[in-house]
C-alpha cells in the first residue's frame, strides 16, 4: 500500500496540565485481605482449568460471585508447569504480592523483571507462583470474563466468567 500525502493539516490538540487522579486503593479496603479469594491454575493434557473448571458459557460458580462496590484480594495459584498471564475484564487492579509457593521451577531471576507497580489488566503468574491482586468492583454489575491470555490456554478452557452482584 502506498500513501500519497497531498495537504498539510493543523491541529490544536494539547495535553492537559494535570492527568486524572488515580483512585486511592489499599489492601486495608479489602474485607478479605487475610483470606484471598483463591484461583488454582492447572493444566491437564493442555486443557487449562481455573479451580478445576473449564469454560462453561456464562455459568458462574458460587466462588465466582462478588458484590458491587466491594474491594477484594484475589490470589492466582499456578500449580502447572507453564506461565499464565491472567487477565480480568471490567476493571484494572493492583498487584500486591508474589510468592514462590513451590519454588521457581527454573525461572528464578526472571521475576526481577516483573513490573508490578501501577494499574494492571493482566498479571503474569509463573509456574509454582502465587500472585495476589487487589480489585475494586465499582460502578458496574454483571458478567465479566477472567482468563489466561495465552491463546492456546484460553481456547482450551482456561477462561471463566465472574459475576458482580448488585
Ligand atoms: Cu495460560
Amino acid at each position: 500500500m502506498a500513501f500519497h500525502v497531498d495537504r498539510h493539516e493543523k491541529h490544536a490538540l494539547k495535553l492537559p496540565d494535570r492527568l486524572v487522579a488515580a483512585p486511592a486503593l489499599t489492601v486495608h479496603d479489602a474485607a478479605n485481605r487475610n483470606q484471598p479469594r483463591r484461583f488454582e491454575l492447572t493444566m491437564r493434557m493442555m486443557q487449562g482449568m481455573i479451580n478445576g473448571r473449564r469454560f462453561d458459557g456464562t455459568h458462574v460458580a458460587d466462588d465466582e460471585i462478588v458484590d458491587l462496590n466491594s474491594v477484594e484480594v484475589w490470589e492466582f495459584d499456578n500449580r502447572s508447569m507453564l506461565p499464565h498471564p491472567m487477565h480480568v475484564h471490567g476493571l484494572q487492579f493492583l498487584v500486591l504480592q508474589r510468592s514462590q509457593a513451590r519454588g521457581s521451577m527454573g525461572w528464578g531471576g526472571l521475576d526481577e523483571g516483573h513490573v508490578d507497580e501501577g494499574w494492571h489488566d493482566t498479571v503474569l503468574v509463573m509456574p509454582g507462583e502465587r500472585v495476589r491482586i487487589l480489585l475494586a468492583f465499582r460502578d458496574y454489575s454483571g458478567l465479566y470474563l477472567y482468563h489466561c491470555h495465552n491463546l492456546e490456554h484460553e481456547d482450551n478452557g482456561m477462561m471463566r466468567y465472574y459475576k458482580v452482584n448488585v
